[in-house]
């Protein structure tokens, strides 16, 4: 009788960290900084945060105003699309679904161009920011959110590869459409989920 080889030992894929998706690497403590832009020279008296298009209602809120919503934040993994994922962060800021619930998207809405103070973009679809799986974040690890990292308050999407999260999170802008942002529009895929290795368009 044959014994097929693998069946009964353990193999390598069981020493991977069940919490890294496929062709990740655990960054450890380390954080790097990762911008297609400078770092702006924001302060939090400057920031606020716009949700426009196709809404009910148009809003801008400032910092006081953001931060008088309810609190929420995100406990767990983040991944690049370069490969390093981090383990176990802590974000705190508001629920996307706080702002969405005031603006109220219409019927036909389905995607967003959401986009920084710096004019970086990125696109996604409405329902990979609503239903708890989405923030505006200006709070790491209960300390104030750094520059480099996009404070004075980012997007953080933690299901989708980071290059979603954008850094100095400026507005949404509610479409009907799917609309490609920046890496996007450079051969980056649509949606971006770590789990099906969607790097590129076509992956
Ligand atoms: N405004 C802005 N947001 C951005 C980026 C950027 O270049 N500009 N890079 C994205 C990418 S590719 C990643 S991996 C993360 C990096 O966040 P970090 O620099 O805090 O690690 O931010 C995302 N958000
Ligand atoms: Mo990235």
């Amino acid at each position: 009788m044959t014994v097929t080889r693998g069946f009964t030992g353990r193999s390598r894929a069981d020493d991977r960290d069940p919490r890294l998706p496929p062709g990740q690497y655990d960054a450890g403590e380390s954080w790097p900084v990762l911008s297609a832009e400078v770092t702006p020279d924001l302060t939090s008296a400057d920031w606020t945060f716009r949700v426009d298009g196709l809404v009910a209602e148009e809003r801008t809120w400032s910092w006081e105003e953001a931060h008088a919503l309810p609190r929420s934040g995100y406990q767990g993994d983040i991944h690049c699309v370069t490969s390093w994922s981090k383990f176990g962060v802590r974000f705190g800021g508001v629920s996307l679904d706080t702002f969405l619930d005031l603006a109220r998207p219409l019927r036909t809405a389905t995607h967003a161009v959401a986009y920084a103070h710096t004019g970086y973009t990125t696109n996604l679809p409405l329902s990979d920011l609503t239903g708890g799986r989405a923030w505006i974040a200006w709070e790491f690890g209960g300390e104030p959110l750094e520059p480099g990292h996009g404070g004075p308050a980012r997007l953080v999407v933690p299901h989708l590869y980071f290059w979603k999260s954008v850094k100095w999170i400026a507005g949404l802008r509610i479409l009907d459409h799917d609309e490609p942002g920046f890496w996007e529009q450079n051969g980056y895929h649509a949606r971006g989920n770590p789990w099906n290795e969607e790097r590129y368009a076509g992956d």
